[in-house]
């Protein structure tokens, strides 16, 4: 891919070995499920999908059945859960492919069992609804889905839900669905994989770890909520920086109106800064006045974000071509996701998933040092 404009998402393949390392450390017997989903949170899914593979995570997850093919074309040939809906016309696609998909109703069962082909027996997770509201047989179908799928020609692999509130201080629903989860789980013969804990869970609530924890905000290093971030006992390490550099510097008189709108004005001579990054790449109107990193030391943007664009305020003449950090770590300062998350009025989930297309994901494979840019023992340009 061409890439003659300096602005990029440098995704540090090297955070994310050591975040799942952390997380099947600390989920002991249970394994790691990676969360891919949604190309990785924005990171890439499939060079997420090959590092989790080498850090040995036998099961991605995704959450459309487009997802899992895209996965398996690039040649990932590791088991695959697509954790959303998928039609019957990709049931046979499934067989074929060796995808697994989500049981999510007692008709989904049925309808299933008709646009089953012969072959590969069709492999199921079954999806009960704990208080999550979105997908899955209620917990007093659980026992009638059971018996279904038993009786199926399915391969029945495993049952999971899903934590609406893990992430809170207030555990009141996490106890809720936990307990109706045990409840269903004390019904049904055991034998298959059961997994419940999403991040928050995994981090939080240890205890209810089962055989498998699917990881996916905290395995791109970020927490799920301030909360959970204040109390995380892993160290997470964010994998995602947004750079760019500066492509025009000009030192403008009082009363300078910048951007769309004229809504700055600068007070006295200033130097202003254009940045090669607008609301095109994700970096929305909102981020008006947010603060980025220009020699470890935080300026503000200045006027309206632009499409392709946007300005900053120096603190004093700096030449084309000055390395500028959006998101990521500058000598000892830091912007981090959670922070433009906030100033946006969003979570920080959001994030990776809004950078668009027009950002090239750098990989880099080494660890941090003290600053960056990251040592990089390989690199790659999607
Ligand atoms: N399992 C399911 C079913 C999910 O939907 C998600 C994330 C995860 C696991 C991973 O959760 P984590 O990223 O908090 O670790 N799903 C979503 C969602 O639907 N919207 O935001 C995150």
């Amino acid at each position: 891919m061409e890439n003659y404009r300096p602005t990029k998402a440098v995704i540090n393949l090297g955070a994310i070995r050591k975040n799942l390392e952390s997380f099947q450390q600390r989920a002991g017997h249970a394994e790691v499920i990676a969360v891919v989903k949604a190309d990785g949170y924005g990171h890439g899914a499939e060079e997420i999908a090959r590092t989790a593979i080498e850090s040995g995570v036998h099961l991605l997850a995704v959450a459309t059945p487009d997802e899992a093919l895209a996965l398996r074309r690039a040649g990932i040939d590791r088991d695959i859960l697509v954790m959303g809906a998928v039609p019957p016309a990709f049931v046979p696609v499934a067989q074929r492919e060796n995808i697994i998909v989500t049981a999510l109703s007692l008709e989904w069962i049925e309808t299933a069992q008709q646009a089953a082909g012969p072959g590969q027996p069709l492999r199921v997770h079954l999806k009960v609804d704990t208080g999550m509201g979105r997908l899955g047989v209620q917990p007093e179908e659980a026992e009638t889905a059971y018996a279904k799928l038993a009786s199926s020609p399915f391969s029945f692999d495993g049952i999971f839900t899903h934590f609406a509130a893990a992430d809170e201080q207030d555990t009141a629903l996490f106890d809720r669905q936990a307990e109706r989860m045990n409840g269903v789980l004390k019904r049904l013969p055991e034998g298959v994989m059961v997994h419940v804990s999403n991040s928050a869970a995994a981090l939080m609530h240890p205890s209810v770890a089962c055989d498998a924890v699917r990881i996916g905000i905290s395995l791109y290093g970020i927490a799920p909520s301030p909360f959970v971030g204040e109390h995380s006992p892993i160290a997470l390490e964010p994998a995602l920086s947004l750079e760019t550099e500066i492509v025009h510097v000009k030192k403008v008189q009082p009363g300078a109106t910048i951007s769309y709108g004229a809504t700055y004005r600068s007070e006295g001579e200033e130097w202003i800064a254009t940045l090669p990054i607008g609301y095109a790449d994700g970096m929305l109107r909102g981020l008006q006045g947010q603060e980025v990193l220009v020699r470890g030391e935080r300026v503000p943007i200045v006027g309206r974000v632009c499409m392709d664009q946007c300005m900053i305020r120096l603190k004093g003449p700096l030449p084309v071509g000055e390395p500028v950090q959006l998101i990521g770590r500058q000598g000892d300062e830091a912007v981090l996701i959670d922070e433009w998350a906030e100033k946006l009025g969003t979570i920080p989930y959001e994030i990776p998933c809004i950078l668009t297309k027009r950002v090239p994901r750098i990989y880099v494979n080494g660890t941090k040092n003290a600053g960056l840019p990251f040592q990089s023992t390989d690199s790659m340009i999607r």
